[in-house]
């Protein structure tokens, strides 16, 4: 059966094009920066929101439109995985990611759990055996089941603890079995409401722990993928433990797990943690962890994560500029955690939301390519920090100074000369690029 007969496989038809259904910037062919535009943006597309999502908001009920609709259970699930790979094939989409819930329903027990999840795997197993699309990356679901209601891995229980363990271990068969190049661990409801019943070190301890479980088991049976973590501030819990990249950085390190993790940085949580998307890129490239990107964009008036489909191009310029600087994403991919808004509820709009992420990040790559091909801001910060190449500059980062001979530099010196950083004029070049490239 056909889900989307109402549309064919999306094409390339240029910047003039006004068909709904076409990339306008997006030419998966195109050659930039020695690279084809397919393979420096690695497209993925997010199950949960682009099949699973109905649409529903604390204040209203589903108004998704699917083909599936009618279909309940099983049957349900495995409707989802054929009008996926319709999907993924008509946007020519080289990735997916999903949540192990997102793909198959839950039993009235773990075992029956497993099993449904064993029979979905098989069936998507063999999409991928004809299908060019490949596993981005998969993940548990610990937080939407009542069971979570205090935290997984960070729970005041042990036997959801033990559960989530076991939910973990699954997850990283099915990786193995599907051939993901990334395992994500987002932190869910990893965090905490009120410190006044937490018992923060007991948490953190514990996460320590469940995450050199999860290193241990993935050795253990051969999954070679890349573990990811994906940083949060808030939402669902007040503090998420991950809070961004410099925080998790930081647990990695305290529990000795550095070796083993990248980051999954999405736009909008770097927005929600006060942070712009570009930040929480370039933190991870200067610490060599940029593994993938949850490509999406939030709302400034909105203080939530709204998960929209990233049609700022100055967000997307200025992310590839960092993914290109990075020496582009290895095993990661621009994953589009972003769903059609409420009132888009027609099927196409499942397409049409990806064609204008799509082509945002194809317009985005060309810009940041040409920002780097004319050395637009390396000219500007080599000039900047000038007085760190020469003279007493490099003393200080060949660590030869110290305070005595900088204080005896300062006494002589009585001139101190700062220049102008230039913001507006570097902003009003960058504006230059984005209209004329
Ligand atoms: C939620 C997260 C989630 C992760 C995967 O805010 O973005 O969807 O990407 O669990
Ligand atoms: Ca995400
Ligand atoms: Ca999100």
């Amino acid at each position: 059966m056909e889900y989307f007969a109402g549309v064919k496989e999306v094409g390339y038809e240029g910047s003039k094009s006004k068909n709904p259904f076409a990339f306008k910037f997006y030419n998966p062919e195109e050659v930039v920066a020695g690279k084809t535009m397919e393979e420096h943006l690695r497209f993925s597309i997010a199950y949960w929101h682009t099949f699973t999502a109905d649409g529903s908001d604390p204040f209203g009920q589903a108004t998704m439109q699917r083909p599936w609709d009618k279909l309940s259970g099983m049957d349900k699930a495995k409707a989802r995985v054929e009008a996926a790979f319709e999907l993924f094939e008509k946007l020519n989409a080289p990735f997916f990611a999903f949540h192990d819930r997102d793909i198959a329903p839950e039993g009235s027990s773990l075992k029956e759990t497993n099993e449904n999840l064993d029979v979905i795997v098989g069936m998507i197993k063999a999409y991928m055996k004809t299908s060019k699309t490949k596993l981005l990356w998969n993940t548990a679901n610990m937080f939407s089941n009542p069971r979570f209601v205090h935290g997984a891995a960070t729970t005041c229980n042990a036997d959801v603890f033990a559960y989530a363990a076991a939910q973990v271990k699954k997850a990283l068969e099915t990786a193995k079995e599907l051939g993901a190049e990334n395992y994500v661990f987002w932190g869910g409801r990893e965090g905490y409401v009120t410190l006044l019943n937490t018992d923060l070190q007991l948490e953190l301890n514990n996460l320590g722990r469940f995450m050199h479980m999860a290193v241990d088991y993935a050795k253990e049976i051969g999954f070679t993928g890349q573990f990811l973590i994906e940083p949060k501030p808030k939402e669902p819990t007040k503090h998420q433990y991950d809070f961004d990249t410099q925080t998790a950085l930081a647990f990695l390190h305290k529990y000795g797990l550095q070796n083993h993790f990248k980051m999954n940085i999405e736009a909008n949580h770097a927005t929600l943690a006060g942070h712009t998307f570009q930040h929480e890129l370039r933190m991870c490239r200067i610490n060599g962890v940029l593994g993938s990107v949850d490509a999406n964009q939030g709302d400034i008036m909105l203080g939530w994560d709204t998960d929209e489909f990233p049609t700022d191009l100055y967000g997307t310029t200025l992310a590839m500029y960092e993914i290109l600087k990075n020496g582009g994403l290895t095993t990661g991919g621009l994953n589009f955690d972003a769903k059609p808004r409420r009132e888009s509820f027609e099927p196409e709009d499942l397409f049409i939301t990806h064609i204008a992420g799509m082509d945002s990040f194809a317009k985005g790559l060309k810009v940041a390519a040409k920002l780097i091909k004319d050395q637009v801001f390396e000219k500007i910060i080599a000039e900047r920090y000038q007085s760190f190449s020469q003279g007493i500059g490099q003393e200080i980062v060949t660590g030869k100074a110290n305070f005595r001979t900088l204080e005896a530099y300062a006494l002589k010196n009585s001139q101190i000369k700062n220049l102008s950083g230039r913001q507006e004029q570097i902003k009003a070049l960058l504006n230059q690029y984005l209209l004329e490239c």
